[in-house]
Parts: structure tokens; sequence; C-alpha cells
């Protein structure tokens, strides 16, 4: 019998809209029929498939309502979706408010729809702070049939940070080595000016205040100083004025490329010799991963569930929060060093195969639904 999986994602740029889609994508190759519920189709669906469904949430917005209702409207749209398509499962990404916004849909459903919830991070490390949401964030994770998350360290911040005794699976993220949506472009470094002896790093964010996206132009200004080399900055976010102007007064204008938002980062990570995330908060880094899956080595602040990708010395290195000498230091030593950077860009892909790829997590993913729809 097919299963029928709605789930329920921020289309928009960001680790979990592609955890989300790219998992969706992969239930549908195992003959699952998905049906995506979103404010607009998921930007990594680029093409058809016959058992994929996108169902789009508009949001009421009459003058009478101070802000749109995004959660009623999407409450709204998963309950008459699951009743019409006769889903099995939603799946929630995010507690808050997508897990809400389920468990509201199920009082108004006529079926027995379980809700499988996945914990991204900011959900907890950031919202979780707030105690104005607390209850309900806790409320998400204990009426929720099963709760994953993306870490060891998101499933400890969660317990420690809510006080529950809910079971947390842990469901690392994924990716495919070689990512199929890879558009090889042959003479991408030369296209941005970089000359081929230099050295590419990349930073790749949303640019929120979390990501430090400073302290990435303050390290590159010391790895610049002994490696030639270009850094590239992928995103946008709130921080990227300030940003800009610590380039310029580093005086880095002429070094540091500006990409803002892409869709397609692969090609642009084909062309780096090193990924650089300095953040504060990070329940996993899907980012590295991309990175790893093309062989690049990553170095990373020792935070949240970074040190479960990065192996210090191995795939790429860790560094203490804010510690930039660190970062410069193992930086140089790696883009100096031909045969050290061959040792960590393979073993960076090993990493991926040996412990992130798609079918191996998609799998625990599916076993996850087999015991929700079984228990009773
Ligand atoms: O990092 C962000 O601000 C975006 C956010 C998202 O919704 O995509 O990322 C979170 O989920 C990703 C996918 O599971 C993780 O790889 C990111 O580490 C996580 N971000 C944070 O914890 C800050």
């Amino acid at each position: 019998m097919t299963r029928r999986i709605g789930i329920v994602c921020y289309p928009t740029i960001g680790g979990s809209g592609v955890v989300a889609t790219e998992l969706g994508i992969y239930l549908a190759e195992q003959g699952y029929e998905v049906h995506f519920i979103s404010t607009t189709m998921p930007f990594r669906l680029k093409r058809l498939y016959p058992n994929i469904y996108f169902h789009e949430v508009e949001v009421a917005n009459y003058p009478v309502f101070k802000h749109p209702p995004y959660d009623l409207s999407l409450a709204n749209k998963i309950a008459e979706v699951a009743d019409r398509e006769e889903l099995d499962i939603i799946h929630a990404h995010y507690a808050v408010p997508h897990a809400i916004c389920a468990l509201f849909a199920k009082q108004m459903m006529s079926r027995d729809v379980k809700i499988v919830t996945t914990l991204h991070g900011t959900d907890i490390t950031v919202l979780g702070i707030d105690d104005s949401l607390q209850n309900m964030i806790r409320f998400a994770i204990e009426q929720s049939d099963a709760v994953t998350a993306v870490s060891n360290s998101l499933k400890q911040q969660t317990e420690e940070a809510f006080q529950t005794k809910a079971n947390i699976q842990v469901i690392h993220n994924f990716i495919d080595l070689g990512d199929r949506l890879s558009q090889t472009s042959d003479n991408l470094k030369e296209e941005l000016n970089i000359p081929e002896h230099e050295k590419v790093i990349i930073h790749i964010s949303n640019f929120r205040k979390v990501k430090r996206v400073e302290q990435v132009i303050e390290a590159y200004y010391y790895i610049k100083e002994q490696v030639p080399s270009k850094l590239l900055l992928v995103g946008d976010g709130p921080e990227y004025s300030r940003v800009r102007q610590k380039v310029v007064d580093y005086n880095l204008d002429q070094d540091v490329i500006f990409l803002g938002r892409q869709d397609n980062i692969q090609d642009l990570i084909k062309v780096s010799d090193l990924k650089i995330l300095l953040s504060e908060k990070e329940s996993f880094g899907l980012v590295l991963l991309e990175a790893m899956s093309q062989g690049v080595p990553c170095i990373g602040t020792n935070v949240g569930g970074i040190p479960e990708v990065i192996e210090d010395g191995k795939n790429g290195f860790l560094c203490p929060l804010g510690d930039l000498e660190c970062v410069a230091t193992n930086a140089i030593a790696l883009l100096q060093n031909d045969a050290l950077w061959e040792a960590q860009s393979l073993h960076a892909q090993q990493t991926v195969e040996n412990h992130f790829q798609t079918k191996h997590i998609v799998k625990q993913y599916e076993e996850l639904y087999d015991h929700v729809l079984n228990k009773e």
C-alpha cells in the first residue's frame, strides 16, 4: 500500500527547507506519495515528479488583520490536504510554527494522521530561550507522535531547555556525494576573475548575527597575508551591510566577492579550497556537508552540532568560538600544504559516504514512519 506523507516546511533557501525537500524527493523515488504544504514551491523542487504534489498556502490578508495569519492559513490547509489526499503522516519541519499548526489541523480532520516533527535548531536555540514560547514549543514536542533532532547536541539542548522526557530521536542531516543539482561550469574561477594560482575560501549563510560573518572577514584578513586567495561570500541577511562595511574597513574590497543569494551553490563549492563557518549557534551546519561532499575541507567553531560533522585535524579543523588565530593558523597550514589538503579532502568525502549519505539517513525516517503507523 502506498504511504502518503505531507511535508510542511519553509520553502526558501536554508538548510531545513533543503533537508525537507531532499527527503520528499528521495521518498517519492522510493514509491511514497509526497505532498508539500508550503507558501511557495520549495526551491530545490526543480523538476516534475509524478508522485510529488505541491499545495500552496495562501495567507489571507484583510485590512482588519494587523499581521497576516500565516499559522491559521497553514493549519487550515494541512487539514484540508490531509483529509482530501488521505495522508498517513504529516512531517513538520520546525516545532514552531509547523508542528503546532499540524497539531491544530489534526483537531479539524476526520482522519487519524500521525505527526512527526523534526527540530532544526532555531526553534530550540533561539525561540526556546524566549519564555513566552517555551510552553508552546514543549507542547509541540510532547504531543507529536515522534520527534527527531538533526544532531545529538540539539537533542541534548532540547531536553535541557524544556525539561522534557519526550523521546527525541537523532536523525542527522544528509546529502548525496556529487549532488545531482550540480551544473558543471568549467571556467567559473575565471568568470569570477580569480587567478588560477589563488586559493578560494567560501562562506555560505543567511547572514544572521549568530553566523558571525564579521569574524570570517577578520580571520580571512590574516589568511590573506600568507596565502594569495579570494573569499567568496554567499547569502544575504540582516548583517549584510555591516559585513560589507567591515570588508571596506579592512581594505579587502578587491579580495572579497559578495555573491548574494544563490540557488545552486555546488558550482561555487567546486571551485573552493576551504569552507569556513564560525557560528555561535549551529545545530548541524548543512553547508558543511555540502562542502565535504565535493571534497572541500571545513573549518568551524566547536559549537552545537558542528563537531558531529567536522573531525578536528581529519576533514577540517575545529576552533573555539572567537579564536580567530586558531582559524587563521589552521587555514594557512591547510592551504599551503598540498599533501595535507589532499588527505583532508579525501577524508571529507569519506565522512559523507560513511555517515551522511541520503540513502542511509532517509532509511531512518522510513523506519520511524513505520514505527508511528504501527504503534498502539
Ligand atoms: O541556520 C539558519 O539560520 C537556517 C536554519 C534553517 O531553518 O534552515 O538552519 C537550521 O537548520 C539546518 C538544517 O537542519 C541546520 O543545518 C542549521 O545548523 C540550523 N541552524 C541553526 O541551528 C542556527
